[in-house]
């Protein structure tokens, strides 16, 4: 077995824990943040109390993974040969060591996915026993929880032989089984659910995301379309509901299947990772009533207020810390100008850009009027054949699965404990704020 990866990655964590130990012992009383009482009330918006090195998201300039904006990512990671994206098994490298990987290494990593991917059985039995109904949400979280007998860190510790500093190796281990299998599950639960269980074999001599796009049965440029897709998706540091729900439950040290598995459920609410199937869902409502006419930037608006005045938010707009286009949003329209700028439904959310913000801020609510990541990629998954759109969310867990693994693996490796933030009564803040004794 390959451990290139792996013995750099020991390498890495080893020569970082001598950082953070410092900090937690002789820096410990040092104060980084104030916590007021909106904050507390308020989803404990912005209060700095999260650790991560894999990406950092600047509220003006939008996601850096281990320093790079998306721009230079999709520019510096090696391609698939005849394609115009990276390997994601080169970006998963990427975001775990920091380190650029050569094609070499990629092959490696790639070989590691293709010799762990396939999926036990009784995942499969578990999913058609479902509900067809059942949302493809629900049934990726219980195909991921239903292989926690796989794991290899909770055999480990069960049977008290692991060291506190070696939890990350088989959670580095859990993590690479999981995630050669995740394209195999997801698309299963598409082709099971839509396409009457005609499912397609898995191609040996594909890479992660071409065989995705290939068991999905969508021709190209769909495997770059997934590529672009999954890497994207993956990170968006440590405090959104799905990357912080998956080191929330690792941090109990639940192994990578709880911990995933309840990724996908936070992942899975409108506010969050749904909001793409929401736009999708939306932009139809407006297509039907214009008989699959673009509307006019009048009709646009009344629309957008439209939805405003019944009490439901623009989905696709807004966001918890980007003060500006999320540039996730602006690498998916840079892709649909160069690969469908004619496609209506672009045309669509090409008007939206230039609608919505300017209603937010008059408005006045939304503290961020501009598009995020979601606006913009239900458009592309519909152009390429795409329809069913409660499965977008799907994709999008594909994609996170690789930067929170990546993130558990690190926080086992640097020791983090186990997460416990304080709670308060109303009565206490009241008593803080000087009106109650
Ligand atoms: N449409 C209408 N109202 C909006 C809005 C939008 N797109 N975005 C924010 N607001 C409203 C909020 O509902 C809130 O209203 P109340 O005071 O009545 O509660 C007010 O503006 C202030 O909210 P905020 O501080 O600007 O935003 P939050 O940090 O509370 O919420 C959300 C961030 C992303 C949840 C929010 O912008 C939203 O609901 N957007 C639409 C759903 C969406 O696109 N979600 C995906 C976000 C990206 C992501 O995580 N993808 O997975």
């Amino acid at each position: 077995m390959s451990q290139v990866l792996k013995n750099k990655l020991k390498e890495k964590i080893e020569g970082w824990r001598p950082r953070t130990a410092r900090l937690t012992k002789e820096f410990g009383n040092v104060k980084i943040d104030e916590v007021t009482i909106g904050q507390v009330i308020g989803g404990a918006r912005d209060i700095k109390c999260l650790v991560t090195d894999i990406s950092y998201l600047d509220p003006f300039e939008g996601i850096r993974f281990r320093g790079l904006t998306i721009p230079e990512v999709l520019e510096k990671l090696p391609k698939v040969p005849g394609g115009e994206m990276p390997y994601v098994e080169g970006f998963f490298f990427f975001l775990l060591t920091g380190d650029i990987p050569s094609m070499k290494d990629v092959e490696e990593v790639a070989e590691e996915f293709k010799k762990r991917q396939d999926v036990p059985q009784y995942v499969f039995d578990m999913l058609k026993a479902l509900p067809k109904d059942s949302h493809p949400m629900a049934m990726l979280s219980a195909a991921i929880v239903s292989m926690q007998r796989e794991s290899i860190f909770f055999k480990e510790y069960e049977e008290g032989k692991l060291h506190k500093n070696d939890y990350w190796d088989p959670t580095y281990e859990d993590s690479l089984n999981l995630l050669a299998k995740l394209p195999r599950i997801a698309s299963f639960i598409y082709r099971w659910k839509y396409k009457n269980g005609d499912i397609i074999p898995s191609d040996p001599k594909l890479d992660w995301g071409g065989n995705f796009a290939h068991m999905m049965g969508i021709p190209k440029p769909y495997d770059d379309v997934s590529r672009m897709y999954f890497i994207l998706h993956s990170d968006h540091e440590s405090g959104n509901v799905s990357a912080h729900t998956g080191h929330l439950i690792a941090s109990a040290l639940s192994d990578i299947y709880y911990s995933i598995s309840g990724m996908v459920n936070g992942l899975a609410g409108p506010l969050h990772g749904l909001a793409n199937q929401e736009v999708l869902k939306w932009i139809q409502e407006i297509y039907e009533k214009k008989g699959g006419n673009v509307p006019t930037e009048e009709e646009m608006k009344q629309f957008v207020w439209d939805t405003l005045k019944s009490g439901q938010v623009i989905p696709g707009f807004g966001h918890a810390v980007l003060r500006k286009t999320d540039p996730r949003y602006t690498a998916q329209r840079e892709f649909c100008l160069k690969h469908l700028p004619d496609d209506p439904l672009f045309k669509y959310v090409d008007l939206l850009y230039k609608v919505v913000p300017p209603i937010l801020l008059e408005q006045g609510k939304a503290k961020n009027p501009w598009p995020n990541v979601d606006a913009q990629s239900g458009v592309i998954q519909w152009y390429y054949g795409l329809r069913e759109y409660d499965f977008y969310t799907v994709l999008f867990a594909v994609g996170r699965a690789l930067g929170v693994c990546a993130n558990i693996i690190w926080d086992r490796g640097l020791g983090y404990p186990i997460e416990r933030p304080k709670s308060v009564t109303t009565d206490m803040l009241e008593e803080a704020a000087g009106i109650k004794k």
